[in-house]
């Protein structure tokens, strides 16, 4: 496809990011004052992490999903804004010395380079015990709010992101397969794209099958959005992905492109995408989700 069609076919997703980024940004600000109580350094750091110039994805993906079901993206605000909570928690840990020992993140010194090693773990923790807050007091009606937070927790747990981060771990020294790799990233990267679909559906009062189809695109958009990290990792610069490139390699760790060389990998990218955009094919307003399955496929951070 020639990239002017590209321009095109993504230019829905786009329009939608352009607009809903500042509201997401400007609501992650709101949550973010605390009173009196918080540490004046905490309050600094975790904002320091929230706010940095992250792509806003999975928040964007809540509001989506909320608005393919016919509801006002705007109640799923606080769903959103938890979300990048959990995420923003997971980077900020992810990048610590005792686990990926990351130096730049979204184009900054890492939140332990900047403020700590300790202080890095507790930004971590306040998210994480925030993203919840956001969701109980936000959500409406409650059983709404408390289908969230269920999901989420999940998507958060230890058969999720921190199960899938453990086994990510141990990855390097272990020879796995592809099926292997796809289970650690179904859990670390594919969890939260799911919630995030989840969540925008749980609020707008999704039925069944609408929740199915978002489900599924989640799934298979996590899952290609991983692999194009993979190979974003070797063909990236550090500048426009503002992480370190090349550490994947580095480390020995078993990736997509290691296991099935880089055109499958895209191969299978394309694939999962394809899969997305067939999941959701019957919602009534699902344009915007299938323009961002080729923002993924051609995303250069
Ligand atoms: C510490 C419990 C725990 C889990 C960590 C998220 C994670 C699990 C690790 C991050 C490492 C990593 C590079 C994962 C690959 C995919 C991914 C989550 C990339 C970062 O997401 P983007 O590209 O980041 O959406 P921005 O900064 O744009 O929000």
């Amino acid at each position: 496809m020639s990239s002017t069609t590209f321009t095109e076919i993504t230019e829905p997703f786009l329009r939608f990011a352009r607009s809903q980024r500042p509201q997401i940004d400007e609501a992650l600000e709101r949550l973010t004052h605390y009173d009196g109580d918080c540490p004046d350094v905490l309050r600094e750091a975790i904002r320091y992490s929230l706010l940095a110039p992250g792509k806003r994805l999975r928040p964007i993906l809540v509001l989506m999903a909320a608005e393919s079901c016919g509801s006002d993206p705007r109640r799923a605000m606080p769903a959103a804004c938890a979300v990048e909570m959990i995420h923003a928690y997971s980077l900020v840990h992810d990048d610590l010395p005792s686990m990926d020992d990351d130096r730049l993140r979204r184009g900054r010194p890492t939140c332990h380079v900047r403020y700590g090693e300790s202080l890095a773990i507790l930004v971590g923790d306040a998210l994480l015990a925030q993203a919840f807050e956001v969701l109980s007091a936000g959500i409406t009606p409650p059983a709404r709010a408390l289908a969230c937070c269920r999901r989420l927790a999940s998507a958060a747990g230890p058969c999720s992101l921190v199960g899938g981060q453990v086994d990510d771990l141990r990855a390097s020294s272990m020879a796995m397969g592809p099926a292997e790799l796809e289970r650690i990233h179904r859990r670390k990267t594919g969890a939260l794209f799911r919630a995030s679909l989840q969540l925008g559906g749980i609020v707008a009062g999704a039925s069944p099958s609408e929740q199915e189809a978002l489900t599924s695109y989640g799934e298979h958009v996590g899952l290609a959005f991983q692999i194009l990290d993979d190979l974003l990792d070797i063909w990236g610069n550090p500048t426009s992905l503002g992480k370190s490139a090349g550490k994947d390699a580095a480390q020995g760790k078993p990736t997509y492109p290691a296991l099935l060389g880089e055109a499958a990998s895209a191969g299978r990218a394309e694939q999962l995408l394809a899969e997305a955009r067939g999941a959701v094919d019957g919602l009534k307003h699902a344009e915007r989700l299938c323009a961002l399955t080729w923002y993924v496929l051609q995303r250069d951070h």
